[in-house]
């Protein structure tokens, strides 16, 4: 492995060692704390392991709710770490039994936080890596390319396919992003339930970080 790279993990692993903080739950726009800090957010299709990666990342088992009923939760959720960057855990998409009145609520909050947030960083798109990209990750893929937010995708739950089948989706999902303008280019594998994937993703949100004190 190179220096640059040890470094990078280094400093990710350095950014997660302190606890990550809840800090608030947002219903309106008008309620987001002010933007004094990097926000990255996750976003992702209901079910897809958004809070199970939340918690494995931060080595905080109930830090983020896993498996509340599917579809309920229309809030974005904050998280502090370390006075140094904020994530954002927005709520999920795609759920097949939401009413057209819960669907048109999370579309109208999260497309004007997505599009108007000035201190948001990058988006991780989830995509559970057993089902590949769906209309409704398309759908807010275009979004994010619309409003030039960076996006990066992770496929999730690699624990539950093969290697081949890893290798195919992988295959699949970087060439359906190939021409998309906000799409960063590097896809990455996670687990949380093997802790496959973790030290990337926090080596990437540390390089969006403040540095340290
Ligand atoms: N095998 C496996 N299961 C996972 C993984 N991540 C989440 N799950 C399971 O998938 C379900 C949904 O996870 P959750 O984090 O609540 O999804 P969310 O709705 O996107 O927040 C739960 O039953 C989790 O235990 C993973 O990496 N591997
Ligand atoms: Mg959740």
């Amino acid at each position: 492995m190179e220096r640059h790279d040890d470094d990078r993990l280094e400093a990710g692993r350095l950014l997660f060692a302190r606890p990550v903080t809840f800090m608030l739950s947002v219903v309106a726009m008008d309620k987001l704390p002010p933007p004094d800090l990097p926000e990255v957010c996750f976003a992702g299709r209901s079910n897809v392991g958004k809070s199970s990666l939340i918690n494995a990342l931060t080595n905080q088992n109930k830090l983020a709710k896993a498996s509340n009923t599917p579809g309920r939760t229309r809030e974005l959720n904050y998280f502090n770490v370390s006075d140094r960057l904020r994530i954002v855990d927005l709520p999920g998409y795609g759920y097949a039994r939401a009413s057209k009145v819960d669907i048109a609520k999370w579309t109208r909050l999260t497309r004007t936080f997505l599009a108007g947030r000035a201190p948001l960083r990058r988006v991780f798109v989830l995509i559970d890596s057993r089902h590949g990209l769906k209309d409704t990750d398309l759908e807010l893929m275009s979004m994010l390319d619309e409003t030039a937010v960076t996006y990066q995708i992770i496929l999730t739950k690699i624990d539950k396919i093969k290697k081949a089948e890893a290798d195919k989706v992988l295959a699949k999902t970087q060439k359906a992003i190939a021409r998309r303008p906000a799409a960063f280019a590097d896809i990455i594998l996670s687990s949380s339930e093997k802790k496959t994937g973790l030290d990337e993703i926090r080596a990437q949100i540390a390089s969006l970080a403040l540095p340290a004190e």
